[in-house]
């Protein structure tokens, strides 16, 4: 019988789910990445021989530990915490770390599975990996989340450094957690290096590290439009989130001439048909950034409608932005926005889209951004920022956003290289699986067996 790529994709995936049980996350993530790279593997056999794509879904190493602080009231905590080293074949492992209650090892390996793709795309030479803890930083005081970050680099310190591991920000890790980890690797290893991206101006990080995720993913959202003659001034916006990638998102979207008409949290979402910019936008960044409140406080603040416990995908939209968590945007979802008339979807966040969602997308051929692609500006920041370090410089603002820019137009022109249909269509998920797998399974097939 002919071997057809979606029986091998079954077969595989039946040793996957088999070798790897209750991570239903992980499976999601590997499962998208099979399905569009198995027609490729097929017709090229080297990779199948070498058994690349098994390897690749078997991380390196997981460490797991245990995370002991004490809260303001003197009750003892523990947490667990993980950092799972994927794949460092193109380079050291990268990649962020997560405070979250919902963080588990599945979540885990999802994330540094997909960070394995969305590095090489970057073209910068970084591994993938992911971290965390199951910490959940809501309602915490600032000196207990310092004691906790404390906490974890006394372990996590043993199994990072500049040229191995270099972690950083994601859900519930800014700049200020950035600090405090910062601060302890420094006291224990007593060494000033580039081990964490993300970190201050004021102590070698880099300038738009804050904002390289959502500018990058607009940027690659101008590069999806052009594809189709179009721009994004006057079009309206969906955005879900109101973190580091939603925020800047938001702005990015509003600079261009878009308006952006929603923001959410976990709680709910608010609709605010005069747009989400100028002194708004402002007051936002400062409720999220500074005072940690929820996002209901905006709706009452600026008199607009908030929908607890939804999310935005039934505002009609040009334009949608995923911008919180994984699996926020279901097939029901999908299917407002596409009876709404979207034109584009740009994923912010990772893996915010549901399976199906995806499928109905492409399946409707509208320009659809997937994750691994569109907010990979984050990460090449960060490489940015480790580059800076090595050389003990400090790129200009208008140097690292114009590199920025440069990176995601060279990331879009890989996706159209792997992703083009026939009929000319850009499948920019197959686009991005191919590309980011072709670099790393190069790689490993140089190192023979290892
Ligand atoms: P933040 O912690 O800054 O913000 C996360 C936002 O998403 C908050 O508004 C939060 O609401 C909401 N959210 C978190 N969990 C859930 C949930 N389970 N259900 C609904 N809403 C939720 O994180 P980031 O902005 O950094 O990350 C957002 C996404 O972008 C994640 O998928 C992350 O992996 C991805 N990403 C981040 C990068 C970065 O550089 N930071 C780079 C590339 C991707 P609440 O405050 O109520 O929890
Ligand atoms: O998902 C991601 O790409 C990130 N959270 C950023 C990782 C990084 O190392 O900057």
């Amino acid at each position: 019988m002919p071997v057809t790529p979606s029986a091998e994709v079954d077969r595989f995936m039946a040793g996957l789910v088999r070798r790897n049980p209750g991570e239903p996350e992980f499976h999601q993530a590997v499962r998208e990445v099979a399905h569009s790279i198995m027609p490729f593997l097929l017709a090229n056999p080297r990779y199948l021989r070498a058994r690349i794509l098994v390897r690749l879904t078997e991380p390196d190493r997981i460490i797991t530990f245990r995370v002991v602080w004490q809260d303001d009231a003197g009750r003892v905590h523990a947490n667990r915490a993980w950092r799972v080293q994927f794949s460092n074949a193109i380079g050291p492992y990268k990649g962020g770390l997560r405070f979250h209650p919902s963080v588990t090892q599945s979540v885990l390996k999802f994330l540094g599975f997909e960070q394995v793709f969305k590095n090489s795309l970057t073209g910068l030479p970084m591994g993938g990996a992911k971290g965390g803890s199951n910490f959940d930083p809501r309602g915490k005081s600032e000196g207990e989340v310092m004691r906790f970050c404390q906490a974890m680099m006394r372990e996590l310190h043993r199994h990072i450094g500049e040229d191995t591991d270099v972690p950083a920000g994601d859900i519930g890790v800014g700049t200020r957690e950035i600090g405090f980890l910062f601060g302890q690797y420094m006291r224990l290893a007593n060494r000033f290096t580039g081990v964490l991206t993300g970190k201050g101006l004021s102590f070698g990080g880099s300038h738009v590290r804050t904002e390289a995720t959502g500018y990058g993913a607009v940027y690659f959202l101008q590069n999806l439009l052009e594809t189709r003659g179009l721009e994004l001034q006057g079009m309206t916006a969906t955005v879900s989130g109101s973190g580091n990638v939603a925020l800047y998102a938001i702005e990015k979207l509003g600079q261009l001439g878009a308006k952006v008409v929603t923001a959410s949290d976990s709680s709910g979402f608010v609709h605010d048909p005069d747009g989400i910019s100028g002194e708004r936008l402002k007051w936002l960044k400062d409720l999220k950034e500074v005072r940690r409140g929820r996002i209901s406080e905006y709706a009452e603040h600026f008199k607009c409608q908030y929908f607890p416990g939804k999310r935005p995908w039934n505002v009609p939209c040009e334009i949608a932005m995923p911008c919180a968590t994984q699996n926020e945007l279901d097939v029901d979802d999908a299917a407002s926005l596409l009876g709404n008339g979207v034109i584009a979807v740009a994923e912010g966040a990772n893996m915010p889209s549901t399976f199906r969602a995806v499928d109905a997308f492409i399946g409707q051929k509208i320009l659809f951004g997937p994750g691994k692609a569109t907010n990979a500006g984050g990460v090449a920041v960060s490489g940015l920022e480790q580059s800076q370090n090595a050389l003990r410089i400090s790129w200009t603002r208008q140097e690292v956003d114009h590199r920025l820019k440069g990176i995601m137009r060279e990331i879009h022109e890989k996706c159209c290289i792997d992703g083009t249909d026939a009929d000319g269509f850009v499948n920019y998920v197959r686009g991005a699986n191919i590309a980011g797998f072709r670099k790393v399974a190069d790689a490993l097939l140089a190192y023979g067996i290892v």
